[in-house]
């Protein structure tokens, strides 16, 4: 096949020539000391994106969603979740180790609703942790890129309003829920106090996440952020590459959904493979009976060129992104299909 194909993840991009030189040409100062001038404005470009009073650049989205925990929480407090939410199925058991968080999953497929909600809060009695924050993940990555009926964000959002519950979205994939939809991102975040972004996922930068809220969480955060060793000194060099991705980046993501679609449909033809379908950049499906399991098959692929990654024992994951065109996608998605009926 002579190129590789990496559908691993949207993580995996590398920055351009253009990324790269804004990256060079980047003003520093030190961010610890609240001196850099790239940082301010990447902080500033997500305010103003986000319609929130106050952003903080981080290194990792893991790093943000532990901040947000660390911030809205105390040790033993209930954080009510959906199924496979990153914070606490892909973070290293952070949630449980830094932030002495209890999770409990309500609803299905990482989608709940205000009901899920309202009969998962606990009567004040002792014997229960106290029930502090409700969190939304948006687009779902374990759920297949599923964007979360913005209605849905809304009721959650009042009930947790008026049941004095905060409410955070890890927002990971947040542009990819806008591109969706056709909403703002302001628009998806009004109802909600505070959020984790990603510039390293589909904006295709090389390292850096953002949180916002309100002031208050933002303080709370800016300490929670140094605690962690995430505070960084000349860090503008890569805060550049976050404003560029924002600036250069988020129109093109509706590609990234034509291609997933693409290659959900060439996989739904094949007998042996059922797929979610994909309502942004990543299109998860399982092997059924007679095709191989999702190791072998992963395997199968790689010595073709075509990396995937395993969401479970016959379970696969593709994400498409900004370093594979539509041609690439379509060619895996074939060699996929003929794999899976050896
Ligand atoms: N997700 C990664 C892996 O960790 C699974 C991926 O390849 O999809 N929230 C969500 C919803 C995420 O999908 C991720 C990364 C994060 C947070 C964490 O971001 P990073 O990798 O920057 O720590």
């Amino acid at each position: 096949m002579g190129d590789i194909i990496d559908l691993r993840s949207d993580t995996v991009t590398r920055p351009g020539e253009a990324m790269r030189r804004a990256m060079a040409e980047a003003a520093v100062g030190d961010d610890v000391w609240n001196e850099d001038p790239t940082v301010k404005r990447l902080q500033a470009l997500a305010v103003e994106i986000t319609g929130k009073a106050a952003a903080l650049f981080v290194p990792s989205g893991t790093m943000a969603n532990q901040v947000a925990l660390l911030s809205h929480c105390r040790p033993g407090d209930e954080v009510l979740l959906g199924w496979g939410s990153h914070c606490t199925n892909y973070e290293a058991g952070g949630a449980g180790a830094l932030a002495g968080i209890q999770g409990r999953e309500i609803g299905s497929g990482g989608m709940f609703t205000r009901d899920d909600v309202l009969a998962a809060l606990q009567p004040a009695n002792v014997h229960f942790p106290p029930t502090r924050l409700v969190w939304i993940e948006n687009t779902h990555n374990r759920g297949g890129g599923r964007v979360f009926p913005q209605a849905r964000i809304a009721a959650i959002a009042e009930l947790a309003r008026e049941r004095g519950l905060a409410v955070h979205l890890d927002g990971a994939r947040l542009f990819n829920a806008a591109t969706a939809t056709g909403l703002s991102v302001a628009e998806i975040l009004a109802p909600v106090g505070s959020a984790s972004i990603c510039l390293s996922k589909g904006l295709g930068a090389p390292v850096g996440s953002l949180l916002v809220g309100d002031d208050d969480f933002i303080a709370r955060a800016y300490r929670y952020r140094k605690m962690l060793g995430g505070g960084m000194r000349q860090v503008g060099i890569i805060a550049a590459a976050g404003i560029y991705a924002l600036e250069n980046h988020v129109a093109r993501l509706a590609e990234d959904h034509n291609n997933a679609r693409t290659i959900a449909e060439t996989l739904a033809a094949c007998d042996r493979i059922e797929v979610i379908a994909p309502e942004t950049n990543i299109v998860i499906f399982d092997l059924l009976d007679g095709a191989p399991d999702a190791q072998s098959l992963i395997a199968a692929a790689a010595e073709h060129g075509v990396l995937l990654s395993q969401f479970g024992p016959r379970r696969v994951r593709a994400v498409t992104h900004l370093d594979v065109s539509a041609e690439q996608c379509a060619r895996a998605a074939t060699l996929v299909g003929s794999l899976s009926d050896p």
